[in-house]
């Protein structure tokens, strides 16, 4: 066997690639990680906007391989901030050492595969070169910007601000007049916290999103103690979960419920807050009847939430609810009644072009100090994209990749021997809760790489076939749904010209399960060839 500069190398230093690291260097392979920006954290580095915080419960998105780790941690509030975040991204990478081995503000170019010496080359943008025998993707399914090509974008004099790209020094908005783009979940974080400073904040709306309420605080001490004191069972009956969350998706279906019932189970999941409104009955993202009088229930909040009707109805979406991530809401419905915010629906009256010195929409200026772009993502592939990855006769995945991302259970590629995806287009990733799902597939290919190892074997490669197939389950089980209804980015359709293909595997559960049966099989549909 050729040596090699590294046994692993790892990209990306955000929650997957941490634990990457941990698995693999605790199993003794030497390991490289390499991460683009100056410091650990992924997503929590890169989204540290006004009022960027999770989603998902503080005490579910955390680590859970550490007894020790997670009893120490304590989190203060129900939905943790992006500063505390990183704090703990930072606790954990000191607790295990994990600094050592991560070079920072290094773009990864290229990762090459050498069929002579079955290796990976992987180049740097600097010009570096180094070689492994396995290469690891972690870089993440919401990590590269959507910065929309709107006419005149780079004339403006003001500041300018991608949400997914915020600054290291907090801009001060005290007394500007803001422009706000888009209006997913981080427009709805940062819109209420940057209305509280600026002089007067425009959003401009394309669709509206719908958005539970968060009703964050801070934790209840006896709580946690309960959960802290049976960790590990909440962490085991979160992954019975169609989303690895733990709180359970209702087994009656709204269609068969009385219209009391409907509005009881709403009205309770709705007090509860957060995310797992969408589990108040178990047809609500598969029967299209169903999901209307969970959206017929939002829109009611939200009249009755935003005082001037006209700016309801405009806040108001007529999309299945769902079928584009919900979004969790600390004031933002009611930011609108505010005297110093407007909202305009670019819809209907499109942005004509940004100028010198603001927006222009339907002949009209609006005159800015400062735009932010809230626009997204080129979501779970569009970081692999950008590298130019070559498996085997120095095939390209991105001309594999270009009709739609093809891959066995997220995991690996056909072509592609020793290579792996966390969280990859094909895995519940993004539909479900991160954490626990990137603590399953870094276990998953830390124990097949020394599985491999062990019977010495060279190459671990997905076979066409097992992926092909692989591919049409995970769009079968996604057409028994709403989800290909609208234009999300689990779709790609929030970027022009890309495949419309929906990424993300549905149901975290059975996907564990169809995992763990891959590897009682002898890795099923995985081909492995020796020296
Ligand atoms: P999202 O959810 O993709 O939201 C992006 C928003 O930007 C959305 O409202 C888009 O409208 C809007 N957008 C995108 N391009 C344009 C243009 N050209 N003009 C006007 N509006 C535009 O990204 P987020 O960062 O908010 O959230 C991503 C995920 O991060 C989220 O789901 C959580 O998982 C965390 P559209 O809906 O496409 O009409």
């Amino acid at each position: 066997m050729a040596r090699t500069d590294f046994d692993a190398i790892v990209v990306g230093a955000g929650f997957a690639g941490l634990y990457m690291l941990y698995q693999l260097r605790d199993r003794g392979f030497r390991v490289k990680v390499y991460e683009a920006g100056s410091d650990i954290g992924g997503t929590w580095f890169w989204n540290r906007y006004p009022g960027a915080r999770c989603d998902v419960e503080s005490l579910e998105y955390s680590y859970q391989f550490s007894e020790e780790l997670q009893q120490d941690w304590d989190w203060s509030e129900r939905y943790a901030t992006q500063p505390e975040i990183l704090k703990y991204v930072n606790h954990v990478a000191d607790r295990f050492d994990l600094r050592r081995d991560i070079q920072f503000n290094t773009h990864i170019a290229a990762v090459v595969f050498d069929e002579a010496s079955r290796s990976w080359a992987v180049r740097t943008a600097a010009g570096e070169n180094v070689t492994a025998r396995y290469c690891i993707m972690a870089t993440g399914c919401l990590s590269s910007t959507n910065l929309p090509d709107i006419k005149g974008r780079d004339r403006f004099k003001g500041g300018t601000y991608h949400t997914g790209n915020w600054p290291k020094i907090e801009p001060d908005f005290t007394g500007k007049r803001v422009g706000v783009i888009g209006t997913g979940s981080s427009a709805i974080q940062a819109i209420p916290v940057i209305a509280e400073q600026a002089a007067h904040l425009y959003v401009f709306q394309r669709t509206p999103s719908y958005a539970v309420p968060a009703y964050n605080g801070p934790y209840d001490l006896d709580y946690v103690k309960k959960r802290k004191e049976n960790y590990a069972d909440f962490r085991n009956a979160a992954k019975q979960t169609r989303s690895g969350i733990l709180r359970p998706v209702n087994e009656r279906n709204a269609a068969e419920s009385s219209k009391a019932e409907r509005e009881e189970t709403f009205e309770s999941r709705w007090q509860e807050g957060g995310l797992t409104f969408l589990g108040a009955f178990n047809d609500l993202l598969v029967d299209k009847g169903a999901n209307d009088t969970a959206a017929e229930f939002v829109r009611r909040k939200i009249r009755e939430t935003v005082k001037n009707p006209d700016v309801a109805e405009l806040l108001s979406p007529k999309t299945v609810v769902g079928c584009k991530r919900m979004c969790v809401d600390t004031n933002y419905y009611r930011t609108y009644n505010r005297p110093n915010v407007t909202l305009f629906d670019v819809s209907s009256l499109p942005i004509d072009e940004i100028t010198k010195k603001g927006i222009r929409r339907g002949g009209t200026q609006i005159e800015l100090d400062e735009i932010i772009f809230a626009t997204g993502f080129d979501a779970m592939t569009g970081a692999l994209m950008k590298i130019d990855i070559r498996g085997r006769a120095g095939r390209r995945l991105r001309d594999k990749w270009a009709e739609g991302p093809k891959t066995y259970l997220g995991l690996a590629i056909s072509g592609f021997p020793n290579f792996f995806i966390i969280n990859g287009p094909g895995s519940p990733s993004v539909l479900a809760n991160m954490m626990p799902a990137i603590e399953h597939h870094v276990e998953w290919i830390a124990n097949c790489i020394d599985d491999v190892r062990q019977k010495e074997g060279e190459c671990i490669e997905a076979e066409s076939a097992a992926e092909e197939d692989w591919v049409a389950h995970t769009n079968a089980v996604a057409a028994r749904t709403l989800f290909p209804s609208c234009n999300s980015w689990y779709l790609g359709a929030n970027i022009p010209g890309k495949p419309r293909v929906f990424m993300p595997y549905l149901g975290f559960s059975n996907y564990l399960e169809k995992c763990q049966q891959v590897v009682d099989a002898g890795y099923e549909g995985f081909s492995v060839s020796g020296p």
